[in-house]
């Protein structure tokens, strides 16, 4: 009768409400412990993300880097002329630039989860390329691709570099590349792929000296802090990133340095000290594992280009 005069009584629900709010709580609450590494990306993530590709250690954008470089006539040639190009995780569309001068698009979609980070590197594209069309769209494309009608399929060049992929278990990435290959029929598909490579050179590229990839680990805690209102705190939490060679994969994982109690709106879950969550997957594949995900995938005209040392593959595939 006096919940007019409670002023607890209109608080929000305690129970998680948004589906991002769901699954982290879900995430939380499995054992082991797991969040989605589409968190690691806020405007602060998506930040230390760009500073992580200029480390020595990180060679994935280097070596991709060199292959546009030697080999971007070649791939020009492979995929023909292109009209629309669609990149899929675009972050500051530093990729896609490199690309612009052998493939020659007229229109560029970029699409990222972080739709500010986004807008600002649009902003500077549109001054350097006047002529260019550019539709910027944010969105998490791991969901659903849904784009602008007006684009006919066979009109489209997904671009999907960085081996972003390789941050997808093995289904969802089959997954993804069906979802791709449905949305460019008669069009196709340029995909960049990291390799399977020594431990002594996987592991540092992901704990990296100046400690740039554990701050980018950590920050998805504050992140999830000011998604889910939870109560994590950086400081209990320390970075580990291993190669699992049987799945062929490097691990990211934020181990308790110490018992951690971490609460949030309905819920809480006690961490022992060393008990961990799993934060990351990044899938390292061989030419032929990849080439027959994209033929399982439904692609074919399969073509692939290498660094010097063969540390780095970029696919081409028509859908
Ligand atoms: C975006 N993605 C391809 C990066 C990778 O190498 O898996 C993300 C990353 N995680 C730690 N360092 C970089």
């Amino acid at each position: 009768l006096l919940a007019g005069a409670d002023p607890h009584f209109l608080a929000p629900s305690p129970q998680p409400h948004s589906a991002e709010q769901h699954e982290l709580r879900d995430g939380l609450l499995d054992d082991p412990a797991h969040i989605d590494p589409k968190f690691l990306y806020d405007a602060l993530g998506s930040s230390l993300f760009t500073a992580i590709t200029q480390l020595p250690e990180y060679y994935p954008t280097r070596c991709e880097a060199e292959i546009f470089e030697r080999h971007g006539q070649d791939i020009a040639r492979h995929i023909g002329p292109v009209q629309t190009m669609i990149d899929l995780g675009a972050g500051d569309c530093a990729k896609a630039e490199r690309m612009f001068a052998s493939l020659r698009p007229r229109h560029y979609v970029p699409i990222d989860i972080s739709a500010d980070y986004l807008e600002s590197a649009v902003r500077r594209l549109r001054l350097s390329y006047p002529d260019l069309r550019i539709t910027p769209i944010g969105l998490d494309f791991s969901q659903a691709l849904a784009l602008p009608a007006d684009i006919a399929p066979e009109q489209r060049l997904f671009f999907y570099p960085g081996s972003s992929i390789g941050n997808l278990d093995p289904d969802a990435a089959l997954a993804m590349l069906r979802r791709i290959r449905r949305q460019c029929a008669g069009g196709g598909l340029l995909v960049g792929v990291d390799r399977v490579k020594p431990r002594q050179v996987l592991e540092p590229a992901y704990d990296d000296a100046l400690h740039l990839t554990a701050a980018f680990n950590l920050n998805l805690l504050r992140h999830v802090n000011g998604v889910l209102g939870s109560d994590f705190d950086v400081g209990d939490w320390s970075h580990v990133a291993l190669f699992n060679s049987e799945r062929s994969r490097i691990e990211m994982h934020l181990q308790a340095r110490h018992p951690v109690t971490v609460t949030w709106p309905g819920d809480a879950r006690h961490f022992a000290a060393g008990e961990r969550i799993h934060t990351e997957n990044s899938y390292k594949f061989t030419p032929p594992a990849f080439t027959d995900l994209l033929r399982r995938a439904g692609f074919d005209g399969i073509e692939h280009w290498s660094d010097t040392r063969g540390w780095f593959s970029v696919f081409s595939a028509r859908a």
